[in-house]
């Protein structure tokens, strides 16, 4: 579907390093290099409704940064994200509020797209719909069947993970490291059911769900249902990327289940790794807890901008945060940012020509595990210290952090 519109790179002279970051699957810093001649990345989308919070913002600036430091490294970068336009709390929402599921996908994916436009947030390559992959979605559950590494629970298909063990490059706990008793509990609390009768392990993920009432559903040769979660990205994946790509991003909620399985599935479906490197960004919390829609605590980045907040001001507050850090979202840190973007648009307001020195420091700091808080600190440090700005400061500070002054 219809991605959103890219905001202009400066082109800076010269190359950075390829960047390194945190592998939670190998639990240490790795070098991100590509494999073949792009560096590939896919991100896990929204969910549809409640959007954008600062929580996804947080994430998906995380990965911007990546990929603006692949981009100055010289290398092509490819990158797909999905919407999960089909999904139980979303489903849940639209009877809540008597609004056509579709309708509350397409909407709450438009404000997305405005959001992260107006955040100056790179736009990826493919930005797919779940409801458009149903068919190859269906085909793969098929596929697994076929093998032995999916069955029937009722009119539902679920994942044999003790099968995909014995026959795939993968194991469960390969990614996470979690032990069971954390595995079962986390589980339940995201989207699984251990507690289902007549799975063959209680962890076994759902493939695809049959038909209910009043639920949306697809015809296809496993009966009529729609996609259970994992299995999405893993043939969104396969179809877009080559295997293992470069980076699977996506918050730390979604170590467990969801990275751990969907590299199960596409071991299982493509004989090959999902991803050399799974990356996790911190939660963004709020009033004491971890912003999320089914807590309702939440700060969107429209109303900040209806309210006539700079969106650079909100890029700023998180790029002044380590991406891998949980922290919390406040008035306070919104107003630090503001004061510190109209110090940075007063500094480079008249520019001299010339080289930057900031352009040396910003590619020393940002490629060590996208370093944006340190990055930030020094831009404040050369301000401070009386140094004019040139205008290839400004060209760095835009396209290695996305604030155009
Ligand atoms: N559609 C699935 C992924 S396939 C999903 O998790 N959707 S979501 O809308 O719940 O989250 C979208 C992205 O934002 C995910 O990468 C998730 O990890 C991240 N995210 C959600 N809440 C927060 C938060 N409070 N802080 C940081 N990132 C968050
Ligand atoms: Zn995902």
């Amino acid at each position: 579907m219809k991605s959103w519109s890219r905001p202009k790179v400066p082109r800076l002279p010269g190359k950075g390093e390829v960047p390194q970051i945190w592998d939670t699957a190998s639990n240490r810093v790795l070098e991100a290099t590509p494999v073949g001649d792009a560096a590939s990345i896919y991100v896990c989308g929204i969910t549809p409704y409640d959007s954008t919070h600062i929580g996804h913002a947080a994430t998906y600036l995380a990965y911007d940064t990546l990929i603006r430091l692949w981009l100055d490294a010289g290398l092509k970068v490819k990158y797909v994200q999905n919407t999960t336009d089909v999904d139980d709390p979303l489903i849940e929402r639209a009877h809540a509020t008597g609004v056509d599921w579709r309708e509350l996908a397409a909407d709450q994916t438009d404000r997305f797209r405005g959001d992260m436009e107006s955040l100056r947030i790179l736009p990826p390559d493919h930005f797919v719909a779940v409801t458009d992959r149903v068919s190859a979605i269906a085909d793969a559950v098929g596929v697994l069947l076929q093998r032995d590494i999916a069955y029937p629970v009722d009119s539902d298909y679920y994942f044999d993970s003790a099968a995909a063990s014995a026959t795939a490059p993968w194991h469960l706990g390969d990614e996470s490291h979690f032990d069971r008793a954390t595995m079962l509990a986390l589980s339940a609390e995201r989207g699984g059911d251990p507690d289902r009768p007549g799975k063959r392990d209680a962890l076994d993920p759902l493939l695809w769900r049959g038909a209910r009432d009043g639920d949306p559903s697809w015809e296809s040769a496993l009966g009529a249902g729609r996609p259970g979660w994992h299995i999405e990205c893993s043939v969104i994946v396969s179809e877009l990327l080559d295997l293992p790509i470069t980076v699977q991003g996506g918050g730390v909620d979604l170590i467990f289940p969801h990275h751990e399985f969907t590299a199960g599935h596409t071991a299982a479906l493509a004989g090959e790794h999902h991803a050399a490197i799974y990356s996790h960004a911190g939660l963004v919390a709020y009033e004491g807890e971890k912003m999320s829609k089914s807590r309702g605590n939440l700060v969107f980045v429209s109303q900040l901008t209806a309210g006539g907040i700079d969106p650079r001001a909100i890029r700023l507050v998180l790029l002044a945060q380590h991406y891998r850090n949980s922290w919390e979202w406040t008035d306070a840190l919104l107003a630090q940012s503001t004061e510190r973007l109209a110090r940075w648009e007063a500094w480079a307001a008249n520019p001299v020509e010339g080289s930057s020195t900031l352009l040396r420091r910003l590619r020393a700091i940002i490629p060590r595990d996208l370093d944006t808080q340190g990055a930030v600190a020094a831009i404040d440090e050369l301000i401070e210290s009386g140094a004019r700005a040139t205008s290839e400061d400004i060209a760095a500070i835009d396209a290695l952090l996305g604030v155009a002054l």
